[in-house]
């Protein structure tokens, strides 16, 4: 199987927060290494999406130029990324040579192919600020849900895909003045014609989420209209009409074609140019993208409109779209500074308990909530407790009582077959559970065998048959020892710090996927590992509630 997967271009206007993270990052990252454990041809690009007025309008105002104002973000981006243990194939950015070349190239074709056609078009233009007003420029009174500032181009509210003229009380983002309307030509992309085709493709996707599913067809009930996809910015990369001097593509049109780019480039790296082709060129790719819920419109609509127009390229397979993660009860929001940042999350603890709090909270189908606390009490009382317990007393006692080899299993009753055949299935149940998007009841599962290991461990007693039937105790730790190993493989999308620190106490260098036990495990050695999971003391709780609550107060 050949699997082709993305995560949504982050914007490199900011770091990254725990909302990006349990949005598409975490769960692309598990479903990656989820298939790479088990042989599959696999990739994920990514890359930082680094044009467009999300940029323009922060750089502006700190005052630094877009370039310095990008690159600053894209290297922090890509390493917090790094530090998170999220592995991309390939982190590119929109602003290389390369991109801007693909992004051109596609718009020529489907201009010339007749699905891009110019418009003489009214815009807002602030006259003191001597421009016209794209996107975000300009807010207003969202016409569908009345909310205040919703954006010039999409209210955040409701979600609704908007065009700035149509914003109630319209002001200048910059200024705060009243803009005018003013006449400008823009080139618009023919999406109303691809509606039928649209709606027959998602009509197939039956097993898709219904958050996508219900979306498009509110789409499609008002019926698809064309949209403009150029703007009158200087930054970004430049329509390759001549009469369209002096304007970019629209960062949203062009960032999409950043996936392509992305792969030409891993391609590159690769010492093989055309093997992005496999990926993006043969219908037997799977194409696999990650995302939040706001992109939804783009990656489900404009973009297999796009890729249809074009003609040359595969279309998504699967679009998991995630909801919101909220943060301590309330919309997570960049703009009051309510958020909980990634390489400041990461001075203060380790990756894997945030991966598991946002992988066993994630929100696949509804809104989740992220808290402190809740944090605290997954890393000491599952984490901790259950998962580092278990390893912990496990390894402890083959250390201590059998000279740190692994004992053999001889002969099971009927009790240790049936744990046994818990061990055996788990790959198969998380594996399946991972293939259908379905993150958090996979780590559910992990979790209560390790739960069981406890119980398991707890019944038999192997402190006391040590001393009167040594038999049953060494099948008893051989049996724990088998979870661990298995622990060991099925943890490692999820919590790959560990995973890969309880693989090596057991000597074991490369883990696989695959549907059976270890049961070749006798006589190994095992090493102790440590703590695996350090207790996290209320004061430290308590210390990110308050630094959480007065950063909203600054911003
Ligand atoms: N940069 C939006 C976002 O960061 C946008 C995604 C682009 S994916 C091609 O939410
Ligand atoms: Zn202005």
């Amino acid at each position: 199987m050949r699997l082709l997967v993305t995560s949504a271009l982050p914007y490199a206007n900011g770091d990254i927060h725990l909302g990006h993270l349990a949005g598409a990052y975490l769960p692309a990252d598990i479903y990656t290494r989820y298939h790479r454990l088990k042989g599959d041809d696999i990739i994920h690009i990514c890359g930082s999406d680094e044009h467009g007025v999300p940029v323009t309008i922060t750089a502006e105002q700190v005052g630094i130029s877009p370039e310095v104002f990008t690159t600053k973000y894209y290297k922090r981006m890509a390493e917090s990324f790094k530090k998170f243990g999220i592995i991309f194939d390939n982190f590119s950015r929109t602003s290389y040579p390369l991109h801007h070349k693909t992004a051109q190239d596609f718009f020529t074709r489907i201009y010339e192919a007749g699905d891009i056609k110019p418009k003489t078009v009214e815009q807002f233009y602030c006259t003191k600020c001597k421009r016209f007003l794209a996107d975000r420029y300009v807010e207003g009174i969202c016409p569908y849900c009345r909310s205040p500032n919703a954006r010039g181009d999409q209210c955040e509210a409701c979600g609704k895909w908007l065009e700035p003229t149509i914003l109630i009380e319209p002001k200048c983002k910059i200024c705060g003045g009243n803009p005018m309307i003013k006449r400008t030509k823009h080139w618009f992309f023919n999406l109303s014609s691809y509606q039928k085709k649209l709606e027959g493709w998602i009509g197939g996707k039956k097993h898709w989420k219904s958050n996508v599913i219900m979306f498009c067809s509110g789409l499609f009930r008002e019926g698809l209209k064309e949209r403009p996809i150029t703007r009158d910015l200087n930054w970004g990369v430049s329509v390759p009409i001549a009469e369209a001097k002096g304007k970019v593509i629209y960062v949203w049109f062009e960032a999409l074609i950043g996936y392509i780019s992305s792969t030409k480039e891993w391609a590159e790296k690769k010492g093989d140019a055309n093997l992005w082709r496999d990926y993006w060129q043969n219908e037997e790719t799977k194409l696999v993208q990650f995302l939040a819920k706001d992109n939804i419109v783009f990656h489900a609509i404009v973009w297999p409109a796009m890729l249809l127009a074009h003609k040359d390229y595969i279309l998504p397979s699967e679009i998991p779209a995630n909801e919101f993660l909220n943060i301590e009860g309330e919309k997570l929001s960049t703009s009051r500074n309510w958020a909980v940042w990634l390489p400041e999350y990461l001075n203060d603890f380790e990756p894997d308990p945030l991966r598991y709090t946002l992988a066993v909270n994630n929100p696949e189908t509804k809104d989740s909530d992220f808290t402190w606390k809740d944090f605290q009490v997954r890393n000491n009382n599952e984490l901790a407790d259950i998962l580092g317990n278990f390893i912990n007393r496990t390894f402890t006692f083959v250390i201590k009582y059998f000279d740190s080899r692994i004992p053999p299993s001889h002969k099971l009753d009927e009790e240790d077959k049936k744990f046994f055949k818990k061990i055996e299935v788990l790959p198969k149940t998380v594996g399946e559970l991972i293939d259908r998007f379905e993150f958090k009841k996979g780590l559910k599962e992990i979790m209560s065998l390790a739960g069981e290991g406890n119980r398991y461990f707890d019944y038999k007693r192997p402190w006391e048959t040590r001393k009167n039937d040594v038999e049953v105790s060494e099948k008893t730790i051989a049996l724990c020892c088998s979870l661990i190993a298995t622990l060991g493989t099925v943890l490692e999308p999820y919590l790959p710090f560990s995973a890969k620190k309880i693989r090596e106490s057991l000597g074991i260098e490369k883990s696989v996927w695959k549907n059976s036990a270890d049961n070749k495990l006798t006589g190994k050695n095992v090493r102790n590992p440590g703590i695996l999971f350090k207790k996290i003391e209320d004061e430290e709780i308590e210390k990110q509630v308050t630094k959480l609550k007065e950063m909203r107060a600054d911003a």
